[in-house]
């Protein structure tokens, strides 16, 4: 079981309109900004958050409670008296499962503190997975693409990995440069594997995929990354192997 939490900044759209035309490089500033709060806030409780959009983001929540997630809570409303956060916890087997779970308890009014605008249950969730998808030397793609058409085939790479890990109730993060993290839930290295295939099909590049098991986002993070790594060194030692996982203790 994994438990998700999105946190969404209430009613931003009207509130963008506030301040005026010449708004959008404050805009992406503030954004930048909460990000790097709400990341930093999560991941201090071992955690690890994804941004969705910029109003909206996915945190891997897996042993964090009511008290912990009023705590970041009280956190953002100090640094953003102007915004208002809330936030919807849900857990599942899959991660799709874990976000239709939040996305209910949101809709159907289900709160766990009113004060806090805290919408879901904590639940005992006890297992995270993710894929670090990564492009085999992207680099060098670099050499025959200008660097406008290196994003635009990182993009296609990446709308084609989300769709294909959703048909197995993965959901797929862009993180930048050439780099997509899956929370893949439920997931075998069979399935990840046929899923790349499917993605790669017809373009010209090869997709590498370490993938991490661990209570928290952040360990499950942390192996994952680690898993990648140990594809490259292996790599440096002529052999070739491009899916690789690693299960922490
Ligand atoms: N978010 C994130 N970005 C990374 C990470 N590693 C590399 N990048 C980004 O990906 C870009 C490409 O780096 P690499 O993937 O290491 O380069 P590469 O030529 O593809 O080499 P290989 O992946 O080893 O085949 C970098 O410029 C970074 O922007 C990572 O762990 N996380
Ligand atoms: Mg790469």
């Amino acid at each position: 079981m994994i438990q998700l939490t999105i946190v969404r900044i209430e009613g931003y759209g009207p509130w963008t309109v506030t301040l005026g035309s010449d708004r959008e490089a404050q805009l992406q500033m503030l954004q930048a900004k909460i990000y790097h709060d709400v990341q930093r806030l999560f991941s201090a409780k071992d955690g690890i958050v994804f941004f969705n959009r910029f109003d909206e983001y996915f945190a891997i929540t897996n042993g964090l409670d009511a008290e912990d997630h009023r705590e970041i809570q009280r956190e953002l409303a100090k640094t953003y008296k102007d915004l208002s956060m809330s936030m919807a916890i849900g857990a599942g087997k899959t991660a799709f499962e874990a976000n239709l779970d939040a996305y209910r308890a949101r809709k159907e009014d289900n709160m766990l503190d009113g004060r806090a605008r805290i919408f879901g249950n904590v639940h005992g969730a006890d297992v995270a997975q993710i894929m670090h998808i990564d492009v085999d030397s992207s680099t060098k793609v670099g050499d025959r693409l200008s660097p406008y058409e290196v994003t635009a085939l990182v993009i296609k790479i990446y709308s084609r990995l989300s769709e294909e890990f959703l048909k197995h109730n993965s959901l797929a993060f862009f993180l930048g440069g050439d780099n997509v993290m899956v929370i893949s839930n439920g997931m075998t290295k069979e399935q990840a594997d046929e899923a790349i295939k499917k993605v790669t099909a017809g373009i010209d590049i090869k997709l590498n995929c370490g993938i991490g098991i661990g209570r928290t986002g952040r360990r499950a993070a942390e192996a994952a990354t680690k898993a990648l790594d140990t594809i490259r060194d292996m790599r440096k030692e002529g052999k070739i192997q491009t899916i690789y996982e690693i299960r922490c203790p």
